[in-house]
């Protein structure tokens, strides 16, 4: 070989190299920052009504806000399940929460690993097997712990860490963000919050917050459910529900409550170290006095306990809002938030008391809802409404759209890239939805459903056969069942075959009987 071809070869290789090594600069990083049951009405970026959250809002004055954005299936392991599959619960087969996922599944984490990506998942993972498609991961046993959680690892260790859940789950991504984001390669990180989970164990450093606030009654606290038959079966009630000890921390023998509620919050006291403990007591113990002399009963009762409940509540979002701001300034300070998609969202929405409720499950608006909100600096314009109605059925394909890579032919979800970077309005008129964990805990009954910008039909099943169809124009609290008003007559119609094609696209159109063993039942001994 000649000199010149040598040199010209090399020449080649270099520029080869180069463009490749510009490109895998180029691909963003991804944070996805996914709560636990953390409600829209939560955020002040949507509401300002109950708490400030400066650093989630940040997401959306720097980048896009979703208003509109779904789960399929109000719950957590199926949400987690979609999320990564980008496929409906009937095809990924996380159906309820009972279920261990088949990891062998083709995920986005997988997918963007196989190209190039370091990926890293760290927080509660909830889905019984262990995470694949990771470089490194570090989870929680089940629902994990809110104080001296304890973690595996994926060498196998596991190991009892002292501190507050959200706090050391924040720790340990900033260390993984740290290391990885030296080498080459873009990284994407799965940071997934315990927080703010059931039962509402705000960090110590936090209790002063909001004490003694008042929260305005949702209108429909005290909702009859009339005409909504699979509403009135619901055991999820904080008047009926709600465990004065377990849920809002009122132990003392003086207190009768269930042997489950009992047990369980001593579990949770038990794991106190003794500054914990002593803080913890220094909150409560005045609360637990004044709850056992003023005795509330009926109404009172209600109301001192959904007070309680949005206090302590919106304690464990202040925390995961102060440690979003941990991240975005880690970012900021290594001038990394240029190239970062930071996404936060959670695994579904949550009651505040509307409908009387606390959790989810339902298709009704509270619980669908899923929060979103999403910066990449220079491709996503600072205060980006999105109105387009997405679903985390979409997070897989969008996701690996942004990092080049193209989305598994089997994903049923669709990339919102070019919605959110305002390239184009084409999208879907239509999300479709289906509940399945019945019987189990908090009784609700199993359904499925269509929405649109405007209407919602539900068929709720398996022991019960009842439809209900909403107007969410005239009633967005879905407090009018509509189904047998002739006024509707041609929109139900019209619905009713949309969901017929929409169970037909995902392939869910066997109304499944599948058994759910045990009983769930918080009631008992
Ligand atoms: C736990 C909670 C329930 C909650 C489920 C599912 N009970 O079982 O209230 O609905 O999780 O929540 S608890 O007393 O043990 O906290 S999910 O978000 O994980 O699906
Ligand atoms: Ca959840």
């Amino acid at each position: 070989m000649t000199v010149s071809i040598m040199n010209r070869l090399l020449l080649i290789a270099s520029a080869f190299l180069f463009t490749m090594s510009i490109y895998a600069q180029q691909r963003p990083n991804i944070i996805l920052i996914m709560s636990d049951d953390h409600a829209q009405q939560s955020i002040s970026a949507y509401d300002t009504t109950y708490i400030r959250t400066p650093n989630i809002d940040r997401l959306a004055n720097e980048g896009a806000i979703f208003e509109n954005s779904f789960c399929t299936n109000s719950i957590c392991a199926p949400s987690r399940a979609v999320i990564l599959t980008g496929k409906h619960s009937n095809i990924n087969g996380q159906v309820h929460n009972g279920i261990r996922f088949d990891s062998s599944q083709v995920t986005f984490p997988k997918m963007l690993q196989a190209a190039g990506y370091r990926t890293g998942m760290i927080g509660k993972w909830h889905l019984q097997s262990q995470p694949t498609g990771f470089d490194y991961w570090v989870t929680m046993h089940d629902q994990g712990r809110y104080y001296n959680p304890e973690f595996i690892y994926q060498n196998g260790v596991t190991k009892v860490e002292e501190g507050y859940a959200t706090n050391l789950i924040t720790d340990k991504s900033l260390q993984w963000i740290d290391e990885v984001s030296k080498g080459g390669q873009p990284f994407c990180l799965l940071l997934y919050h315990k927080a703010p989970h059931r039962n509402w164990m705000p960090d110590t450093a936090d209790l002063n917050l909001f004490r003694g606030k008042k929260y305005p009654l949702p209108g429909n606290f005290y909702d009859s459910y009339n005409g909504r038959v699979a509403a009135a079966a619901q055991e999820m009630s904080i008047a009926k529900d709600m465990l004065v000890t377990y849920d809002l921390k009122m132990y003392d023998p003086a207190i009768e409550d269930t042997k489950w509620s009992i047990r369980n919050y001593v579990d949770d006291y038990s794991r106190f170290n003794p500054a914990q403990k002593a803080a913890w007591d220094k909150e409560y113990k005045p609360v637990i006095d004044q709850f056992i002399k003023n005795r509330p009963t009926g109404k009172a009762l209600s109301e001192w306990k959904y007070q309680r409940y949005m206090e302590d509540y919106l304690r464990t979002v202040a925390s995961i809002d102060k440690n979003i701001g941990r991240v975005l300034q880690y970012l900021d300070n290594h001038n990394l938030a240029n190239n970062t998609i930071v996404i936060y969202t959670s695994d579904q929405g949550m009651y505040l008391g509307e409908h009387g409720w606390f959790d989810k499950r339902f298709m009704y608006e509270e619980s669908l809802h899923m929060p979103l909100l999403m910066r990449y600096p220079g491709h996503i314009q600072a205060g980006t409404h999105v109105m387009q109605m997405v679903q985390n059925l979409d997070f897989a394909p969008t996701l690996l759209d942004f990092a080049g890579v193209k989305p598994d032919p089997a994903m049923q979800g669709v990339s919102f890239k070019k919605i959110v970077e305002g390239k184009s309005k084409k999208w879907r008129d239509a999300i479709y939805y289906h509940y399945y964990e019945y019987p189990g805990f908090h009784s609700v009954k199993r359904h499925y459903g269509v929405r649109t910008d405007r209407y919602k039909l539900i068929h709720f099943y398996y022991n019960i056969d009842v439809w209900e169809f909403y107007d969410l124009k005239t009633d967005p609290h879905e407090m009018h069942n509509e189904f047998n008003n002739p006024v509707y007559a041609k929109q139900i119609n019209k619905l009713k075959k949309k969901l017929q094609k929409l169970r037909e696209q995902y392939k869910d159109t066997a109304e499944d009987n599948f058994r759910i063993g045990g009983s769930n039942s918080q009631k008992g001994n």
